[in-house]
């Protein structure tokens, strides 16, 4: 899917982590599977260099992967780290399935102390920030503080990947050459879907110095000239944000940038710096045109805001990328109707229409958990698309409704080239075949839902999110 969408980028995490580990006096090398699709080059790396740990990065859809280099790691006699969102959030499958050692949380120390204690042949059962297996059960040291000065970690140790291969397909197919930036860690806000294993509700940032000597590096570094900021959500102090924006400016950086906004923060008198310090694209995180599901997804923005910010994007002419979801616990059709019907209204540049994810470790995934599908190898398979849980209308109509997005924004682009009268009417003819005979041969139960699914209750919320404090 990622080549598919060239969404490439570096880890951001095993480059801190190595760069981290460096400082701290350990020899460090990366095998970076990105562009193989088998383990050779683990296997000749393991073979050269004879590590005495190595540590995997793991997401959910990666596991098995996960566990097969698990398993070339013990056989050529290192020591397996399993660290990153998944191992975090279910860390006994990974002791199962024969890692050594789960590091949960913030990995810059908790690795640092396992790479030491190996070296000098300590056992490291009891260590802050990890799990092992010991005589059949768990061990789980004490839990590790989160960094508290963000700008005392190193820069991300770029060398240890090929980042000409990464720039270099960007520049292909963009003619920019495109890299990612974090500059903070964290979100306060607390949407029920998602999945905060590793930074958990904290809120911590770099200082806008730190993250403009970060810009300057990679600019004068690569020739980067088009930066992705990573944040979970860019910008969430707004004074941080104006002194970043205008060191970019008055620095001269040249760079274009996109990030992932929440409109709620997103004030139209902002766009102005924005544009000016060089913003391109906004990914916007829409999810529903309906008010009734953002509050069960205890989202925290306000239909009146999304309409707002995408008229000031569209009258600033930033690029918007939508992120729709379908399929919630506690969606009708008439939800989601409200949700075409504001796509319609926008006409967002890119957008992305996903069936919810029941992510481990999420309100909305215990709420599932009891009509999980198991499915999860065929939702790699058919890019992203297979319902994972037993939602309230069958995964036909989902595909259908996904559909119904696409033609609309076909018809959308095709505005200016082919008349007005001839698109409205194959718009009329869509939504009377979607009315007639899509939605009852999907349905096939006369448009009733299969089954009602409960709703995961969202969290009480008032006034502006509180970061977890990060205090042990
Ligand atoms: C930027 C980002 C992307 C970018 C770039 C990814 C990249 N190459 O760096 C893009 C858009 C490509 C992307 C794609 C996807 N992403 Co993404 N992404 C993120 C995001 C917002 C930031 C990642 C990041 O840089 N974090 C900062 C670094 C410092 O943190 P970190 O990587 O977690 O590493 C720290 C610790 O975890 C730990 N650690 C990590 N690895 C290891 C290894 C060892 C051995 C040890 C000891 C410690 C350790 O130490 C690190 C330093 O403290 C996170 C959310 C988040 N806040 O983390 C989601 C997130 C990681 N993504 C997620 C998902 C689901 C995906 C996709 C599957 C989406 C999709 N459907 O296609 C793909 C998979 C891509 C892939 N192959 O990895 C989920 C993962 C959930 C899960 N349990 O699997 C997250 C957590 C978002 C969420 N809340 O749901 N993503
Ligand atoms: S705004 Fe919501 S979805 Fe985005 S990172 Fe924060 S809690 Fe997760």
């Amino acid at each position: 899917m990622e080549r598919k969408s060239i969404e490439l980028y570096p880890s951001l995490g095993l480059l801190t982590l190595g760069a981290y580990l460096r400082n701290a006096g350990a020899e460090v090398g990366m095998v970076d599977l990105t562009f193989s699709r088998d383990l050779a080059p683990l296997h000749a790396s393991l073979r050269t260099n004879r590590p005495e740990v190595v540590g995997v990065h793991t997401k959910t859809l990666m596991f098995p992967r996960a566990l097969e280099i698990a398993r070339a790691a013990r056989a050529a006699g290192a020591l397996s780290v399993a660290g990153g969102p998944d191992a975090a959030t279910r860390p006994e499958a990974y002791l199962a399935g024969g890692f050594d050692v789960v590091a949960v949380g913030e990995g810059e120390e908790t690795l640092a102390a396992i790479a030491a204690g190996t070296a000098a042949g300590e056992e490291v059962a009891g260590l802050p920030g990890t799990l092992v297996l010991r005589g059949g059960s768990i061990v789980r040291g004490p839990r590790r503080p989160y960094l508290r000065d963000l700008d005392a970690l190193p820069l991300p140790a770029w060398d240890l990947v090929d980042m000409e291969a990464y720039l270099g397909r960007w520049q292909a197919r963009t003619g920019e050459r495109r890299s990612a930036v974090l500059t903070s860690r964290g979100c306060p806000f607390d949407c029920s879907w998602c999945s905060k294993p590793t930074f958990g509700r904290t809120f911590r940032q770099q200082s806008p110095a730190r993250v403009l000597t970060e810009l300057r590096a990679l600019r004068d570094r690569f020739g980067v000239d088009y930066v992705r900021f990573c944040d979970d959500v860019f910008g969430i102090e707004r004074t941080w944000l104006e002194t970043l924006l205008t060191g970019m400016i008055d620095q001269g950086l040249g760079l274009r940038f996109e990030c992932l906004a929440r409109v709620d923060l997103l004030k139209p008198d902002l766009l102005g710096r924005l544009r000016a310090a060089g913003l391109a694209r906004v990914y916007v995180g829409v999810e529903s045109g309906s008010q009734k599901m953002l509050d069960l997804m205890n989202r925290g923005t306000r239909l009146p805001q999304i309409e707002r910010t995408a008229e000031s994007l569209r009258r600033a002419g930033v690029r918007q990328f939508w992120f729709l979801m379908l399929g919630y616990p506690g969606e009708t059709l008439e939800d989601i109707e409200a949700t075409l019907a504001l796509f319609r209204r926008f006409s967002p540049e890119e957008y992305s229409v996903s069936i919810a994810v029941p992510v481990p470790g999420t309100r909305f995934y215990e709420a599932v958990r009891d009509r999980l599908t198991g499915r999860s190898s065929s939702r790699a398979r058919e890019g992203g698309r297979a319902l994972l849980f037993e939602a309230a209308y069958p995964q036909r109509l989902y595909r259908w409704q996904q559909a119904r997005f696409e033609i609309e924004a076909i018809l959308a682009r095709a505005r200016g080239r082919i008349s007005d009268a001839v698109l409205r009417e194959v718009g009329r003819v869509v939504d009377r075949f979607h009315e007639e005979i899509a939605t009852p041969l999907l349905l096939g139960e006369r448009g009733t839902p299969r089954r009602a699914v409960a709703s995961p209750t969202s969290a009480p919320t008032s006034g502006p999110p509180r970061p977890e404090s990060v205090a042990p």
